[in-house]
Parts: structure tokens; C-alpha cells; sequence
């Protein structure tokens, strides 16, 4: 099983950390996203978006991170990170949907204006409209997260799932990207149990910007 990914990207990092948690067999194919890989022929083959992460395992192919998510998980049911039961399934599903209909949109636009442009491109200084109107949707988002994880140790209950990675990867930029997060408690907490993971650890190490995000 191969994963394209461009690992400082959040939506890489989810998949990536998933795959490690699980202990699947899986092969870092890196995706040079500044340089332009995403628009080969060869990448376009797989994901017509031309955007990161994609999955292939044998001739099948799949794109969008929290369905490849959710592939993942298929290979291990045991492991819980998607429950069996219907209503188990959608409450996971459902705060995959609302990462990226919510979530990650807030942060993507931070992730650019304060990571993306300094560090991987390399070019023009943060634009502080797009920034406030994305802290807008963040302030939104955050209450409603932050409300959920009160009396619940993981975002559905006391247990890991998907949605725990979905939500917890872009956090990884929490300190780069100058989220308020201050008034959030509850999402600092359970930040601080994922970031505490083996698996969270050994694919921050996988990430060179995250590893090191000063150099
Ligand atoms: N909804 C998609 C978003 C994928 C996405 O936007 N990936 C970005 C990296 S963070 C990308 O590949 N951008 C390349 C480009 O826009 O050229 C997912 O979750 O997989």
C-alpha cells in the first residue's frame, strides 16, 4: 500500500498517522507539492484534483484524506478507530464531515499565511484579512469542538477514532500558525493526549517541517 503525501500537510499527516497507529505496511511516496509533482501526468493519473494525499493499494486508488481514512481503518476493524455499529459509524463520520466543511478551513488559511508562505514557499508576508476572517471561523468551530470534548476523554466518547485524527492533525500548527487557542481548554487537553501517541510522534518525525519548524 503506497500513501502520496506532502507530509507538513495536515490532511497527509491524518493518513499518515492513522496508517502508523494501525501498524499497516504502507510506503511514503513523496509528493514535492512546491515543486509541482501534484501536476505530472503520472500523479494526475491518480488523483485528477492534483492536490495530496492519494492511496494506492494494488490497482486500487483512492483521494480525500478522510476516505482514505476510513480505508485504512477497514483494514484493522479490531483496532475501533471506526465502530461497527451504524450510529457509532456516523458520529464519526459526521465530525469527519464537519472537519472539512468547518475545521479545516479555518486552519488551512492560517497554515498558509503563517507556515506555508515563510517556510515552503518561501515568498510575501501573511495576509492579515484572510487571517482574521479565517480566526473568525476558528473562534466558530473551536467553541463547538471545545463544548463536545467536555466529559468526553476522545471527540465521540472515551475511545480513539478517525475523528480524533481528522480533528487533532492541523493542530500540529497551533504555535506556527498563532491559533487562539488559549480559551479552548478542552481541546488543549485532548491535543495533549494525541500529541503523547507513539504513532502521533514517529509521524511528526516523518515530517521534517514539523520536526524541526524553526529551520
Ligand atoms: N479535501 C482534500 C484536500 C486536499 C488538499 O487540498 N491538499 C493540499 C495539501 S494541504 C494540496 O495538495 N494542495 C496542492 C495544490 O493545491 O496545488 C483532502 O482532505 O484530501
Amino acid at each position: 500500500m503506497e500513501l502520496y503525501v506532502f507530509p507538513p500537510s495536515p490532511r497527509s499527516f491524518k493518513v499518515m498517522a492513522i496508517a502508523n497507529h494501525l501498524g499497516l505496511d504502507w510506503t511514503l511516496q513523496f509528493v514535492d507539492l512546491p515543486k509541482g509533482d501534484q501536476k505530472t501526468p503520472q500523479y494526475t493519473a491518480l488523483n485528477p484534483n492534483m492536490r495530496a494525499p492519494t492511496l494506492t493499494d494494488g490497482d486500487y486508488v483512492l483521494w480525500e484524506s478522510n476516505a482514505i481514512a476510513q480505508y485504512l481503518a477497514s483494514k484493522r476493524p479490531e483496532s475501533g478507530l471506526m465502530p461497527r455499529d451504524e450510529r457509532g459509524r456516523l458520529d464519526v463520520t459526521r465530525w469527519q464531515f464537519w472537519d472539512l466543511a468547518h475545521w479545516d478551513p479555518a486552519q488551512a488559511t492560517v497554515i498558509f499565511e503563517y507556515v506555508a508562505k515563510p517556510f515552503i514557499v518561501k515568498g510575501g508576508e501573511p495576509d492579515l484579512a484572510a487571517v482574521a476572517k479565517a480566526t473568525e471561523l476558528f473562534h466558530r468551530a473551536a467553541k463547538v469542538l471545545d463544548a463536545q470534548l467536555r466529559n468526553r476523554k476522545f471527540v465521540t466518547g472515551d475511545t480513539l477514532t478517525l475523528a480524533d485524527f481528522s480533528l487533532g492533525a492541523p493542530l500540529n500548527y497551533a504555535e506556527m500558525g498563532h491559533y487562539p487557542l488559549e480559551p479552548y481548554s478542552e481541546i488543549k487537553r485532548w491535543y495533549g493526549a494525541l500529541s503523547a501517541m507513539p504513532a502521533w510522534h514517529k509521524t511528526l518525525a516523518q515530517s521534517p517541517l514539523l520536526a524541526a519548524p524553526a529551520a
